[in-house]
């Protein structure tokens, strides 16, 4: 198949699925073609099947807005032309399946739309009543809809009361890459002495509750020696800098932004913490579980579909930091439950999240959509 791909190309979590997916198919055998604005994040070696369009943005002066939706739309139509598109897949809603669709009217109705909804497109834009007849339009004039999570399906249909059959398709964990590796040495930079290590990665959004993070760890830390690592960066990073600062903690924490080598950088920590408001799958808990890392998060949206609740992590009420601190220090003081919950994160990563598993979800989709057999080749 010919196949493009658009998402937003900086770090985040849509991104990152999106392109992990793309190189995937192009493994599979299936030319992939990056419709974006720079460059995706993670999309760095060359691979003989992907393609790279850059979406420019010319800024005449007569605009006072840059037009990015219209010129990625020209674009995508000019890339569905030129290399021939069976379909395109644009992951996140806005405005990725409203230009999606544009490209579809000027190409033809040969060119087959999958969008993918990923959260915030839905569980915060779509609250946004300027925004919210967009979504609902983009979803519903998609051949296809895919959401990463259950919750986030339900979230969808409640909010935008979308007459639109969307498919649930997880996100994945490459287990080539995400698996247990002995950090030892790295681990000994930020916690010379044999302290535990705490993790929090995010885009410092406000959903995230990184205020919750730094008040798990001051609760942690008044009971065992602890360091916390956050990568990432973000509008709240300052204000937990700050926090931390105000609290006589901040040498126990290092902030080291943004990393490209995530499962390196994960087999470092004890527990991962992820206190969010809204997570419509949360990608970090997985890639931490796949790492043998157990996670204390919320039971916000679909986390409760990704980390299963007293096996692999424990999952708390949202702003309960006293439970989720609690939660921690079981954790780092029962070493046999330590133990059991690592395991069962591992083996839950590769079984119900693998990435031959997923990538085999959408093709099988791709297929029924474009009214092609499809014989599944893992
Ligand atoms: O978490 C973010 O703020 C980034 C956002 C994105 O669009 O990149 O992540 C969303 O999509 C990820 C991949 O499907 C999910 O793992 C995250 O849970 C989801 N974030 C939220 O729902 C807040």
């Amino acid at each position: 198949m010919n196949i493009g791909i658009t998402c937003y190309p900086s770090l985040g979590g849509s991104g990152v699925v999106a392109t992990e997916l793309g190189m995937l198919l192009a493994d599979r055998g299936h030319n992939v073609h990056f419709i974006a604005s720079s460059m995706p994040f993670r999309l760095g070696k060359f691979h003989p099947n992907i393609f790279y369009h850059e979406v420019e943005v010319n800024h005449y002066d007569v605009f006072k807005y840059p037009p990015y939706d219209l010129t990625l739309a020209n674009r995508m139509a000019q890339v569905a032309k030129n290399e021939r598109l069976d379909l395109l897949h644009v992951h996140y809603a806005v405005p990725h399946a409203l230009c999606a669709y544009l490209a579809k009217q000027m190409v033809g109705d040969h060119l087959k739309i999958v969008t993918t909804l990923h959260g915030t497109d839905i569980t915060v834009l779509g609250y946004d009543s300027s925004l919210s007849e967009m979504i609902r339009f983009g979803i519903e004039q998609s051949d296809l809809v895919t959401a990463v999570s259950h919750d986030l399906i339900r979230q969808t249909v409640e909010l935008l009361q979308v007459n639109k059959r969307i498919e649930p398709v997880y996100n994945f964990v490459d287990k080539r890459r995400y698996y247990p590796r002995d950090a030892s040495r790295l681990k000994k930079v930020f916690a010379p002495n044999g302290e535990k290590v705490l993790m929090h990665i995010s885009n410092f959004r406000p959903v995230k509750r990184v205020g919750d993070v730094v008040e798990v760890f001051r609760l942690v830390h008044q009971q065992l020696p602890v360091k916390l690592l956050f990568i990432g960066e973000g509008p709240d990073l300052n204000k937990a800098r700050q926090q931390l600062f105000d609290l006589g903690l901040i040498h126990d924490v290092h902030f080291l932004g943004r990393q490209e080598d995530v499962a390196e950088v994960i087999s470092m920590a004890d527990v991962m913490l992820l206190p969010s408001e809204k997570e419509s799958f949360g990608l970090v808990a997985l890639e931490a579980m796949a790492c043998g890392v157990p996670v204390v998060a919320t039971v916000a949206g679909g986390l409760p579909e990704v980390v299963a609740d007293g096996e692999c992590g424990f999952l708390c009420e949202i702003g309960d930091v006293e439970k989720m601190a609690e939660k921690t220090l079981l954790l780092l003081q029962d070493e046999k439950l330590y133990q059991r919950f690592s395991r069962n994160g591992i083996e839950r990563s590769c079984q119900t999240f693998c990435h031959d598993k997923i990538t085999s979800q959408y093709e099988a989709l791709y297929y029924r959509l474009l009214g092609k057999p499809y014989e599944c080749l893992t």
